[in-house]
């Protein structure tokens, strides 16, 4: 694409390589996960920091895995406390490979842009600030401070805030992301896109409207007490393998699992605990009971069948719903019984695509327990109907009462390690009163009260000019989002765009007018100011906030900590004329958390409370207070299905996740459980389609989608035959973002439709 005089490609080379095809594990983890983690590591990082790294993983004294937001165990480990994945976001980011001036003086962002992901992302660490000039192919180092002016002289250009978009990935810590909502803030916009608009929005929106707070309600020890934990839309092998022992512990104390899923995941079939002696030499754990094998998005008619037979039961018995707690702290049972009974239970049934008894078998678990916990990802959160999808399961836990007890409740798995502290600190497009008072009141300064652009909002703007600098903290925005090449001209378009960094990736190559990479340390990376370590604070997957201190030497000398950037732009911006002083808040993690504890009184006493395992954040639902909904009661929600009407040659596909990447950072071409070596351009297939379509195995197909009579298409991919429901697809992301709509995404959250676009496969 040529945009802003640069030739710039948005996918890289779609060229194959060499394709190797295996059944698909029935397990996952093992000593074969020990040796590919080791592989890994040794290859990026070296022996001996790979054991310094490791060893320090997720230890109360170590740093937070950059991996996913599992929680850790309550008792301290004294094995290293990681999977073969975390081993692998480690290895990523402590890599020995650097980006310097010299790096960049010789290949050109058209040159770079041709590179697969892979390539790109293995190139290594940004070492120093490089700038983009207008018209140049070729990043050049800037100083520090000149980048922070040069940043700032664009801010000041601008003709309003709201001209401006700043992105946050989950990486970042509570503390660079409290200063970064600060600053936007008192920049004046809340034009804060974040990667949970592409993630679990519909999760925090399903959640807020019927329990009142859009985080899960479960915490660690509950899998120990659970009777069954269903786990929908998710690959916990892959991208929770901690979530394992929690599944294994449920199981070994007489839990049982259900997954509900296209795909039968390695993961979720069996376990082998490499941390234990039957792990290694035995067997292993069984994990899913029942294994529902739903079809693309019909989830709600699975959970909708489900409800329809256990109201049945009910009407005879009277003790299958919990009608204590139905009374006691829900509204709108009523209407959902009455909406209930004008579905069909053979339509449901035939929507679905699972087979009726084992629908029944699920009916059978559930009429007699109640200690049940869901669990649910992308899988779920990523349709049209996203935040249906969720409410449908809260359906569910409310006639079992299954919330605010021991071994019950919901369980969004998220997926950057700080995601849901990030959001809970404040990275937020919409405006809160009570926030911008709270602000008000410690810092003197009044935050504006219009809310700002979300992911998709963001996108739009820039593509219409509205928008004209954007910076991002973390995260590989082109590629993450849904319809790349919008997205590229979208960004292209910008006067500045600039990325807070560790790692070299696509999104620097697709950049604005002006770019500006500034380079920061990673979270194993020791952090200090004058001798002194500085730590920062994390909140994982079940509201737990916590320390995290790194210990690896840093890529260079020259990389600043995120506050750090952050003081230093705002500083640069504001030159002295405003209430907080930017540039000692970013050198001072304890002033930060000082001023963040004044601003969310939850945060009080994080500073000396966040040591060891940390603390629990408040959680309403824990309580079972639903005083902030309408009549004080948890809600329950009437749900429709959701229509596709698909022509015959029409496919659903999801976009998904390798076992070996982590979003767009490909760390291997593999994706072991699934038995596919050395490629990415796949499509699983179901072998009855090959068949009826005329294709052959391993043939070379395009991929096609067309909405609103807009064609997009993604090129050079190999058909493979797999266990997947027929008419549906599955493929990799970020390769297949091309062909989601920018324009589609799900009610009232707004994530991208990334698990169910409707394609065609074009022969060659
Ligand atoms: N190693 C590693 N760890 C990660 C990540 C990573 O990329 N790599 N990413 C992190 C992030 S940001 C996130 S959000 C999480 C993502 O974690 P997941 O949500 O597990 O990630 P996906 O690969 O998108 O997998 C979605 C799963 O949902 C299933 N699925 C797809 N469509 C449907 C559907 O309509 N219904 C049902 N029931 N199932 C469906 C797919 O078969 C697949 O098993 O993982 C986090 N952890
Ligand atoms: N089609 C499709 N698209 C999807 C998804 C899907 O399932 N299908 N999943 C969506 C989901 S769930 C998510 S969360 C988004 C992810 O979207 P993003 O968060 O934007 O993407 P990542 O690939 O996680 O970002 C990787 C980059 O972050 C930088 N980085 C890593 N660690 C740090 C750090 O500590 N600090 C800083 N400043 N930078 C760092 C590195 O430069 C690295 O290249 O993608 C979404 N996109
Ligand atoms: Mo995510």
């Amino acid at each position: 694409m040529s945009l802003n005089n640069r030739n710039i490609s948005i996918t890289g080379t779609t060229e194959f390589s060499e394709l190797k095809v295996t059944e698909p594990s029935n397990y996952a983890a093992g000593i074969k996960a020990v040796k590919v983690a080791l592989d890994h590591a040794f290859k990026e990082m070296g022996v001996a920091k790979s054991f310094k790294g490791l060893a320090k993983m997720n230890q109360k004294e170590g740093f937070d895995c950059p991996g996913c937001a599992w929680p850790d165990p309550e008792k301290p480990s004294k094995v290293a406390e990681y999977c073969e994945n975390g081993a692998k976001a480690l290895a990523e980011e402590a890599t020995n490979e650097k980006v310097d001036r010299h790096f960049f003086a010789k290949y050109s962002i058209e040159e770079i842009s041709q590179w697969t992901d892979y390539k790109i992302g293995k190139s290594g660490r940004v070492t120093e600030p490089m700038i983009l000039r207008p018209g140049k192919i070729h990043y050049e180092p800037i100083e520090w401070n000149a980048a922070y002016l040069e940043i700032a002289k664009y801010l000041k250009n601008l003709d309003d805030p709201d001209q401006a978009i700043f992105y946050t990935s989950g990486r970042s810590s509570n503390e660079a992301a409290f200063l970064y909502g600060l600053f936007i803030r008192a920049f004046g916009t809340h034009n804060m896109p974040d990667c949970s608009n592409m993630c679990h929005e519909s999760s925090g929106v399903a959640l807020g409207e019927t329990l009142g707070i859009g985080k899960g309600s479960v915490k660690l020890e509950d899998f120990d007490k659970a009777e069954v934990v269903l786990v929908m839309g998710q690959n916990p092998g892959t991208n929770h393998p901690r979530m394992l022992s929690a599944l294994q512990k449920c199981k070994e104390n007489g839990g049982k699992v259900i997954s509900v899923n296209p795909l039968e995941e390695a993961g979720l079939i069996r376990f082998k605990n490499p941390q234990e002696v039957k792990g290694v030499l035995q067997g292993g754990e069984a994990i899913a009971d029942i294994h529902l094998q739903v079809k693309i998005n019909q989830d709600v008619a699975v959970i909708k069948y489900i409800l329809k037979r256990l109201a049945a039961l009910d009407k005879l018995t009277g003790d299958v719903f919990d009608h204590n707690f139905i009374e006691r702290y829900t509204d709108g049972y009523a209407s959902f019984l009455t909406q209930l009974e004008q579905f069909e239970e053979e339509a449901l049934v035939a929507q679905s695509g699972v087979e009726v008894s084992k629908l029944n078998q699920v009916v059978d678990l559930l009429a007699k327990k109640d200690k049940i916990i869901i669990c649910w990802a992308m899988g779920l959160t990523q349709h049209k109907n996203g935040v249906e999808n969720i409410k449908e399961c809260i359906n569910l836990l409310l006639l079992k009462g299954s919330l605010g007890k021991e071994g019950a409740g919901t369980c969004p798995v998220r997926g950057h390690s700080n995601v849901q502290g990030d959001r809970t600190v404040g990275i937020v497009h919409h405006a809160s009163p009570a926030f911008n008072e709270a602000l008000k009141q410690e810092f003197g300064f009044e935050a504006p009260i219009k809310n700002g652009y979300d992911v998709v909002d963001g996108i739009q703007a820039m593509h219409k000019g509205k928008a004209k600098v954007f910076m991002a903290l973390g995260g590989n925005f082109v590629s993450a989002a849904s319809d790349t090449a919008y997205t590229a001209e979208a960004l292209q378009k910008c006067d500045l765009t600039v990325s807070v960094s560790t790692k070299l990736n696509r999104n620097h190559t697709v950049a604005g007018k002006t770019s500006i990479i500034l380079p920061t340390l990673g979270r194993s990376e020791f952090d200090e100011k004058e001798g002194k370590q500085r730590f920062f604070t994390v909140e994982n997957s079940m509201g737990i906030v916590h320390r995290s201190k790194g210990l690896l030497k840093p890529a260079s000398e020259h990389l600043k900590s995120e506050p750090e950037i952050i003081g230093g732009i705002a500083d640069a911006y504001f030159e002295g004329n405003h209430p907080v002083d930017w540039k000692t808040y970013g050198e001072n993690y304890e002033m930060i958390r000082a001023s963040l504890e004044n601003v969310l009184t939850e945060f009080k006493g994080i500073e000396e409370k966040s040591k060891g395992s940390g603390f629990y954040l408040e959680n309403n639902v824990r309580n079972l207070d639903f005083s902030m909904l309408p009549n004080g009661k948890a809600q329950f929600s009437n749900n429709g299905l959701p229509e596709h009407d698909l022509a015959e040659d029409e496919f659903m596909l999801m976009t998904m996740r390798s076992h070996d990447q982590f979003n767009t950072t490909i760390y291997g071409m593999n994706d072991r459980y699934r038995g596919i070596y050395n490629e990415r351009r796949i499509i699983f297939i179901n072998q009855k389609d090959i068949e009826k379509f005329g294709f052959k195995s391993f043939e070379v197909v395009d991929l096609v989608s067309n909405y609103d009579g807009i064609e997009r298409k993604a090129e050079n991919f190999k058909l493979i035959p797999y266990n997947i429901p027929q008419g549906d697809l599955g493929a990799y992301f970020p390769e297949t973002n091309i062909l989601v709509p920018i324009n589609h995404f799900a009610d009232k959250s707004q994530t991208p439709i990334s698990k169910s676009v409707v394609v065609k496969i074009v022969k060659k």
